[in-house]
């Protein structure tokens, strides 16, 4: 099969290996190696689109080119050498997308990326240097992002990250109960209840002055940053699928989601989930090195509780996956999706009792990247 899609994609030579990498729980990838008949190496990184969740996968790929090419222009005009862009190779048809028909004759799309090396990704880490890396590399994308044509992106998931609309819809799946799975998990279904007044609060504002549209990556994961093997510092931002307009406030919430807790997304041991301070300040001080001159008061200030807000809507999406059979994300044993709701369910009551915490160490980091920004447009 992988033989197949590459020589589509015009890749010749001898297939030496061919790896999964299993991180993502939505599309299928592998990264493989090729022997070039000229005896060089070349390492490539194929993707197979999960078309339940990406409907129009031609228009996800509009999307990734033409980001990705605005973003190589903004990085060479920086003369910035270390950092990379994802590279989307086009197929011997030009597109960037080619597909095999599997048995039942349903498309299997793929599409292939150039693998970028000297990097390595985290699952997790408890290291602030790192962390702080990847809240810039964040910042930085969407720094270099902020003039883009915002009415040429185009909405790949209507409505993603609407919490409040994923409210509506979980609640109306909680009354459906199509699996009878909804009694077991009635104390998780309260919690979420309880906290209905907070879903609307980012969506409520958006497409405002206060809160506007921004290009934003929508899937801003510890795992979707490539470290620098060798300087802990950030090389790329990948995973571009859901670069769609929405809020800084969904990636700034979701980075420090995933960065900052204690314990892995599907942690069953809850005792070890919990917000880290410590990685929480590296993030946030990485993000707004960045984006502190850019951002709104009300963004500002809609940043603590976004962090609560992005972190309760995960717990949506699981638990609603969960009563509804799995047909979302990708499971490994059958509670894995609870188990990830109420990991996540654990991880938003922590967040609440650090709120006071959270708030002061965000202004503190803003004012000291806002005095640095005002001096130096002063010396100007
Ligand atoms: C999914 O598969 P992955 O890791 O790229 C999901 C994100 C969730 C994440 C939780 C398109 O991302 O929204 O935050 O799982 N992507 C989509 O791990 O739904
Ligand atoms: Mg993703």
């Amino acid at each position: 099969m992988i033989e197949k899609i590459i020589r589509k994609f015009g890749i010749e030579g001898e297939i030496i290996s061919v790896s999964e990498n299993k991180s993502g729980i939505i599309n299928s990838t592998f990264v493989v190696i090729v022997k070039k008949d000229n005896g060089i190496v070349e390492k490539y990184l194929v993707q197979k689109i999960n078309t339940s969740v990406f409907l129009e996968p031609y228009k996800l790929m509009k999307n990734i080119e033409e980001v990705t090419s605005y973003l190589q222009t903004q990085i060479k005009k920086e003369h910035d050498s270390e950092h990379k862009v994802l590279n989307v190779i086009k197929a011997r048809n030009g597109k960037s997308l080619c597909y095999l028909e599997s048995c039942d004759g349903e498309r299997d799309y793929y599409r292939i990326y150039k693998y970028i090396d000297n990097a390595v990704s985290y699952d997790g880490s408890v290291d602030p240097h790192i962390i702080y890396n990847v809240g810039k590399a964040f910042g930085n994308f969407q720094k270099l992002l902020r003039n883009y044509p915002i009415g040429r992106l185009l909405e790949i998931i209507p409505n993603f990250h609407s919490t409040d609309i994923r409210y509506k819809k979980f609640m109306e799946d909680v009354r459906f109960d199509s699996e009878d799975r909804v009694m077991d998990v009635a104390k998780e279904i309260v919690f979420i209840l309880k906290r209905e007044d907070i879903c609307s609060l980012i969506t409520e504002q958006l497409g405002t002055e206060s809160v506007p549209y921004r290009v934003t990556h929508n899937d801003t994961k510890v795992s979707n940053v490539l470290i620098n093997k060798e300087t802990g510092e950030y090389l790329a931002v990948i995973d571009l699928d859901t670069v769609m307009p929405g809020s800084l406030l969904f990636d700034y919430g979701d980075g420090v989601r995933s960065t900052a807790s204690t314990a892995k997304e599907d942690e069953k041991d809850l005792s070890k989930v919990s917000l880290d301070l410590e990685l929480f300040r590296a993030y946030t001080d990485g993000y707004l090195s960045e984006m502190a001159p850019f951002i709104t008061y009300e963004e500002l200030s809609l940043m603590p509780e976004s962090i609560r807000i992005i972190t309760l809507e995960l717990a949506i999406r699981f638990l609603n996956d969960y009563i509804n059979g799995d047909t979302y994300f990708k499971t490994s044993y059958e509670t894995h999706n609870l188990d990830r709701a109420r990991n996540q369910i654990a991880l938003v009551a922590d967040i609440e009792s650090k709120m006071e915490k959270i708030r002061s160490i965000i202004f503190e980091l803003y004012d000291k990247y806002k005095e640095k920004s005002i001096t130096r447009s002063r010396k100007k």
